[in-house]
């Protein structure tokens, strides 16, 4: 089908977003952390189309920190996303531009509005692989930038073997 397309993130790309950076330099950089597969049935940057996507989470962390993706927000600030989980355990990480960062918690059913201008990134806190959909308009892009490194203002710790959303200063 024209249009499909698919990425893999290796953690020597993720460099920077996770808080243990010792821990990083100690893990194979060419690790296999998640994988997009997704659908643009018309070309980025189309006014009024939409995209559609399925990414899986590996289960693992970096120190006590689990897997997740980089995270972004829109580079058009006010379009909108639904994510949908299907398989896994995860937690939704958000922050709008006041800075307030919260969580939705993810599991198979699960679905979620992102409004536009609020960053998002998903965590995978289970011990399976972390499945969701995606669905966003094909002219929102992508602003890595929010999230380089910092920008979130929390963080998905292992805390006695669970999983805790934690704010920070970052
Ligand atoms: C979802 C969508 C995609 C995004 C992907 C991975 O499938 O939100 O737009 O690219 O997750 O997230 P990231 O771009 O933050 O690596
Ligand atoms: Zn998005």
């Amino acid at each position: 089908m024209p249009g499909l397309r698919s990425s893999e993130k290796k953690l020597g790309q993720l460099s920077g977003i996770f808080r243990d950076a010792q821990a990083f330099r100690g893990m194979d950089p060419d690790t296999i952390v998640y994988r997009v597969w997704w659908w643009e049935p018309v070309p980025g940057g189309t006014e009024g189309g939409l995209f559609w996507g399925l990414t899986e989470i590996q289960p693992g962390s970096v120190g006590d920190e689990y897997y997740m993706t980089h995270g972004h927000r829109h580079a058009v600030l006010d379009r909108a996303e639904f994510y949908g989980t299907t398989v896994g355990e995860g937690m939704l990480v958000l922050r709008d531009e006041s800075g307030r960062s919260w969580f939705e918690a993810m599991k198979p059913g699960s679905l979620h509005y992102i409004s536009g201008r609020v960053a998002h990134r998903v965590v995978n806190t289970g011990d399976v692989p972390l499945r969701f959909v995606a669905c966003w308009p094909s002219d929102a892009g992508h602003d890595y930038q929010i999230a380089g490194g910092k920008g979130f203002g929390a963080r998905v710790l292992r805390q006695n073997g669970k999983p805790s959303f934690t704010l920070t200063e970052e």
